[in-house]
């Protein structure tokens, strides 16, 4: 698909001639919709909101941060997301992807926020620097702070994505130089989504831009500004290797028989078990299999504040109580004894396995200590 560029070289939608067909772009939406949890009728809404010409308005806003919360969202392919976006947006402010650049793009900047103002929707990428009044991040001779609070005091709503926008990510990571923080820190008193993640993954963005859109409601959140759709559960609960964590069996270092049969990481570092998210049920770029575990990398946390950045890589995760099967000899009650007889056996064999995890563990760490 081809773009069209305004007259400063904002991409604002597909060319007329090499476009998707609307059959195809429905279906999109759809799949879109179903891939973070929301009903396929969201993703009908949504198409026909963009049709009747009621795309909303972004405004992006870039701070500290390496752009590859950007990158990734450019780089999905089916559905195309970032053609899903920018077909069904009104992209009016986003210094990487417009061509143009000084007095012009802030010119653009102020006319999106004038001509939409307590309607647009403001994404912040990025942390924001507060020390020396914030002098270490500066666009068009402002500081972070003073453009996000200007940008966000008019916004309809405002979606931090990626790490550093949620809570300060790298920027932030010890000994913090510039005091960078996330937007929520800034915007104390205003409701930010966050969608962290090093990059974030671009359908949870999508997901909760598009529940907005077209249901004029934001997803239900966690204590942290996080939708519940895509941080409810660790990575650990759904993670492809945890039959071998529950069985004990490890790879203990890079490239050995462990590793190389795509056993559990926990003892290589792997953070899943303290860290929210959905990687493993919806992977980078469409790819199956593309996520750290998934190429066999430890998760490191990425969309864990207090765990990425701030704990060793290879240091092992705090355990939480779910981290082992989650049925118990108590669930066996059942009303019929066939039943009973079933679900005491599933039981006994997932209780089993979380003994056995846990025994495997301790063996090893006997064995360090003897070593
Ligand atoms: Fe931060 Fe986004 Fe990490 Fe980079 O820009 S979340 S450094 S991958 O991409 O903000
Ligand atoms: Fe998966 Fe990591 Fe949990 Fe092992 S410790 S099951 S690799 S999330
Ligand atoms: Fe990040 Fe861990 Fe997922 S490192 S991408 S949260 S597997």
């Amino acid at each position: 698909m081809g773009w069209r560029m305004d007259r400063l070289g904002a991409p604002v939608g597909s060319t007329e001639g090499d476009g998707v067909d609307r059959r195809d772009f429905v279906k999109a939406c759809m799949m879109a919709a179903a891939a973070v949890g929301l009903p396929a009728s969201v993703g009908v809404k949504w198409a026909e909101a963009a049709e009747a010409g009621l795309k909303p308005s972004v405004i992006w806003l870039h701070f500290q941060e390496c752009t590859g919360c950007t990158e990734s969202l450019l780089r999905t392919s089916q559905p195309g997301i970032a053609e899903l976006i920018l077909d069904l947006v009104s992209l009016d402010y986003h210094e990487t992807l417009f061509a143009a650049a000084g007095y012009q793009i802030e010119e653009a900047l102020h006319q999106a926020m004038e001509a939409n103002a307590g309607k647009y929707i403001c994404v912040v990428e990025g942390a924001i620097p507060r020390k020396d009044g914030g002098i270490y991040c500066q666009i068009g001779g402002r500081t972070a702070i003073d453009i996000l609070n200007d940008v966000a005091s008019n916004a309809a709503a405002v979606v931090a994505i990626g790490s550093c926008a949620s809570w300060g990510g790298i920027p932030s990571a010890d000994p913090n130089p510039t005091d960078a923080v996330g937007a929520p820190q800034i915007l104390e008193g205003t409701t930010v989504v966050t969608i962290p993640g090093c990059p974030a993954n671009p359908y949870n963005f999508l997901g909760t831009v598009l529940q907005f859109v077209a249901m004029g409601s934001l997803p239900a959140l966690d204590d942290k500004g996080r939708p519940l759709f895509a941080y409810g559960r660790t990575i650990h609960e759904h993670c492809p290797r945890r039959a071998h964590f529950d069985a004990g069996r490890f790879a203990r270092q890079y490239g050995d028989e462990g590793h190389r049969l795509g056993y559990c990481l926990y003892a290589l570092g792997c953070k899943g078990p303290e860290t929210h998210a959905n990687c493993s049920v919806m992977p980078f770029g469409e790819v199956s299999d593309a996520w750290p575990i998934g190429i066999g990398h430890p998760c490191i946390g990425c969309t864990e504040q207090g765990v990425v950045f701030n704990k060793p890589m290879h240091a092992e995760a705090t355990l939480p109580e779910n981290a082992y099967p989650p049925i118990h000899p108590d669930h066996r009650a059942s009303p019929s004894a066939a039943a009973a007889g079933v679900a005491g056996i599933i039981g006994g064999a997932v209780v089993g396995a979380g003994l056995m995890a846990s025994k495997k563990m301790s063996e090893r760490g006997s064995e360090e200590e003897s070593s």
